[in-house]
């Protein structure tokens, strides 16, 4: 799908006002039905590298049969061509001002009856530096509230990093999550095969349990830093160009001050008066 440049206009102003934004129909259904049977394959091969929870097929774990993949544009060429696409390029550079740098990719089967992701933000892992993360999620599947959709917190990515607490783990994979203040919330974002959603790196979002018997929740994304970032994290290295040349950032350094609610006369503030010391690759 090409993108008018009055649709941008829109995408744009909602990407300030909120962190994030839809686009619909980026990729045709066709195209996100191709990727999903592709990435079926690939696990249907057993473990690959850079998995998280292990793997084993007979695990009572619905997450231990269909581990997620990561970083898999350093090994299979559709996913490296997904991950430097020019229509996600395009997007981002709208929205950032210039071509980001391209630092992961990600593939979460969600198959019925998982555990979702509890919320966080996705800049604490990756800690660009100067700038911000920048995630392009796209549905496999359609997505709802069933199926544990992505969850999001509009307005949230101008929120300072926020200091974490202990997540419940019977219904996160995550154990840590970040606390709401009194008067935030997280929205659910529906979504159909080949629309991608766009949203800061300070964003706060996450996702529920599929809580379905039949339906899994396939999708695809990747992480970008902006075309500014001098450094990140170690487990990004190396970061590609939109072109899919590689490029030699400095390493990001973990730990520093977080953010943690505070009661003021005009409503809850996050004040920096916490210390994140824990250097963690993105969960
Ligand atoms: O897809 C999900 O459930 C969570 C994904 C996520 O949090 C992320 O990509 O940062």
């Amino acid at each position: 799908m090409s993108v008018s440049s009055n649709v941008v206009a829109v995408h744009q102003e909602e990407f300030e006002r909120t962190g994030y934004t839809l686009v619909r129909g980026l990729f045709s259904t066709d195209e996100a039905e191709r990727l999903r049977d592709h990435y079926m394959d690939v696990r249907r091969r057993g473990p690959q590298a850079h998995e998280f929870a292990g793997h084993s097929s007979t695990d009572r774990d619905p997450l231990k049969r269909y581990p997620r993949l990561a970083q898999m544009h350093r090994w299979d060429d559709t996913s490296r061509q997904w991950l430097t696409d020019p229509r996600i390029d395009r997007v981002m550079t709208a929205l950032l001002g210039r071509s980001p740098y391209a630092v992961q990719t990600m593939l979460y089967f969600k198959p019925p009856g998982s555990r979702g992701q509890a919320l966080h933000q996705d800049n604490f892992y990756l800690k660009a530096d100067p700038g911000t993360c920048i995630a392009a999620w796209m549905a496999l599947d359609r997505v709802d509230e069933a199926n544990g959709c992505l969850e999001v917190v509009p307005g949230s990515h101008r929120w300072p990093i926020l200091c974490t607490e202990k997540a419940d783990t019977t219904v996160s994979f995550t154990d840590v999550t970040v606390p709401l203040p009194s008067d935030g919330g997280a929205v659910p974002v529906e979504m159909e095969p080949g629309d991608v959603l766009f949203f800061h790196g300070a964003l706060v979002h996450g996702s529920n349990p599929n809580v379905t018997t039949d339906r899994f929740r396939r999708a695809l994304i990747g992480h970008y830093i902006e075309g500014e970032a001098e450094r990140v994290a170690q487990y990004y290295h190396p970061a590609l160009r939109m072109d899919g040349t590689e490029l030699t950032l400095e390493v990001a350094e973990g730990g520093g001050a977080c953010g943690e609610w505070t009661d003021t006369p005009d409503g809850p503030v996050a004040l920096l008066t916490g210390t994140e010391r824990t250097t963690r690759k993105h969960e």
